[in-house]
């Protein structure tokens, strides 16, 4: 039976596993820093008495964009441990898409690098946020600056499984970002489920080389390993170089597949630098089978690919020990619930198409302020509707065909269209505007758009690209615009995107 002193804190589950000598090496970067386990915890609890000193109560929002540091992640940990909702913005992010965030979760403090201080605060006053910090990517900054006068000690505040942990915003079809509410509960079940089927093991060293502000580089790489008392190795941000030397010296790395393309294109990167590699993990965007043939022929391992979003954390993966199938996800995770419906939210047999619904430990606690498009999002009995469209293989492994949602996923980052075009019709000069993905190398799907000038108006590609990239992150901004007199529309006036793909595909 279950204590009832257990604390499901997150924070509190992940420091139940850190190993018994705390003056070991937790976390280590190329540039020779190291942080023991101790280190962890004395940093994360100065941060987190700083947070009750500022008057923060659990429950408040902690915005937070900066730099991929180990001081970030002390951040993300901190929060946790004083009961604070995490939300991590992309870095990519400019002004006006930064408003959004800060207007609609409402924090209480937002930590920015000292570079965005100028455009970031005055959004943060706007909103009424009481505190702002800077944090740098060399320990620098207002943030640690004002911790270091706190004490190392801090008892993790005690939380349930269904409190919030984290808001994550996804992009919504309508042009509209949703905050995806996780709590303690969700994160701690996926980080326990996937220790268990990833088959972590003592002497694992984790090679993190994702960004930290979505699931995939903050959660399912981070709690990994945390969860494992394993050591990191820390890379500011993903250089193939960087990887190829720091290889030898992990065994566990995780990436989106435009990573493996590019470590593919590296001369080093065989089966000597892999020698002591036990598990290369792929996810946040389909691997094409060419990559997993690839990889197997230059590495001698295959790729073990997952499945997951932002709303449900992991759902499906192949196996750590057992056949890792090309072009499939794998089975379910053991506790999510995953079944293939029919528009009639009828049961799809093997090899028949249709919508992905979840359900289980792992999936979110809904939208934040959104109860409407929560309510809208779930089954009667309480499915998530995925918007990917799949199928079951005869061996019961899942194939992603499809989305019925209009999404482009472009190097693991999601862009929906709408947003796009909401962005560029409003240029002026611009008509009207369609955006669409079409395949790419490197990022998989890139994103492109196909733009009509107002009568008497001449528009520049090359114009439009510039103005765009001041207004929203570097990776939703079209590699090309295409300027044309007219879209195409089916009968009922709708743009008929497949026509547009098939035509600029080449
Ligand atoms: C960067 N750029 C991109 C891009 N990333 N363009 C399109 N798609 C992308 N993904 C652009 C920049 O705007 C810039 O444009 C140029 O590329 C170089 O920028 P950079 O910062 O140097 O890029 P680089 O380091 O090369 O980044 C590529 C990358 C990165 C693949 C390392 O995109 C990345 O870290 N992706 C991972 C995303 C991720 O973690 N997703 C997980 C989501 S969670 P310009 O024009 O200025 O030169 C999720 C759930 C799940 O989906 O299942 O995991
Ligand atoms: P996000 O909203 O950023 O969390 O992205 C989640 C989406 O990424 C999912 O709904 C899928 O469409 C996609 N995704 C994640 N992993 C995979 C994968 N292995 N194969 C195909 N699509 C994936």
């Amino acid at each position: 039976m279950k204590s009832a002193a257990v604390n499901d804190n997150l924070f509190a589950v992940l420091e139940r596993r850190f190993p018994r000598q705390l003056e070991s090496c937790c976390l280590e970067t190329p540039e020779g820093l190291h942080y023991s386990w101790r280190d962890l915890l004395h940093a994360s609890a100065r941060l987190a008495n700083l947070m009750k000193a500022l008057g923060l109560r659990p429950g408040a929002r902690v915005a937070v964009q900066v730099e991929k540091s180990p001081e970030a992640l002390m951040l993300y940990l901190a929060s946790l441990r004083a009961g604070m909702i995490f939300l991590p913005l992309n870095t990519a992010y400019q002004a006006g898409e930064i408003d959004y965030f800060i207007g609609n979760a409402k924090p209480d403090l937002v930590v920015c690098s000292a570079e965005r201080l100028a455009w970031v605060e005055p959004i943060a006053r706007h909103h009424g946020v009481r505190h702002v910090h800077t944090l740098g990517a060399n320990r620098d900054g207002t943030l640690l600056a004002a911790a270091a006068a706190h004490a190392d000690e801090f008892r993790t505040v005690r939380r349930s499984p269904a409190d919030l942990a984290a808001i994550l915003y996804t992009s919504g079809t309508t042009g509209r970002s949703k905050g995806a509410m996780l709590s303690h509960g969700n994160l701690a079940s996926n980080a326990r489920t996937l220790h268990r089927y990833w088959g972590w093991r003592g002497g694992d060293v984790l090679l993190h080389a994702l960004p930290i502000f979505h699931v995939h580089g903050l959660f399912v790489a981070t709690h990994g390993a945390l969860y494992n008392g394993s050591k990191m190795i820390w890379l500011a941000r993903f250089d193939p170089a960087e990887v190829v030397r720091q290889l030898p010296r992990a065994t566990v790395f995780m990436g989106v597949p435009t990573m493996y393309v590019r470590l593919l294109d590296q001369a080093g990167f065989d089966r000597n630098a892999c020698a002591g590699m036990r598990l290369f993990i792929s996810g946040s965007a389909p691997l094409r089978t060419e990559t997993f043939e690839d990889f197997e022929r230059r590495v001698g391992m295959r790729i073990l690919e997952r499945y997951g979003m932002s709303e449900t954390i992991m759902l499906t993966s192949n196996p750590c020990d057992g056949e890792r199938i090309a072009g499939t996800v794998g089975k379910p995770l053991p506790g999510v619930q995953l079944r293939i419906v029919d528009d009639a939210d009828k049961p799809c047999g093997p090899g028949e198409t249709g919508g992905i619904q979840v359900r289980g430990p792992n999936v979110f606690r809904g939208y934040w302020r959104m109860p409407a498009k929560t309510r809208s999002e779930f089954t009667a009995d309480g499915y998530f509707r995925t918007g990917d469209v799949g199928q079951f293989d005869a061996n019961g492994y899942v194939r992603i065909v499809g989305r019925n949602k209009d999404l482009i996923i472009t190097g693991g980052y999601n862009v929906y269209p709408k947003e796009i075009e909401t962005v560029i019709d409003e240029l002026p000069g611009v008509l009207e505007s369609a955006v669409i993905g079409l395949p790419d190398r490197d990022f998989g799907e890139a994103v492109a758009a196909v733009v009509v000038a107002r009568p008497g108006t001449t528009l520049e590609a090359q114009d439009l690209i510039a103005t765009l990239r001041a207004r929203i992150a570097g990776y939703k901004v079209p590699r090309r615009i295409f300027i044309v007199p007219e879209l195409p529309r089916n009968a009922m006036g709708k743009v008929q995107k497949n026509i547009l793909r098939d035509s600029y595909r080449q």
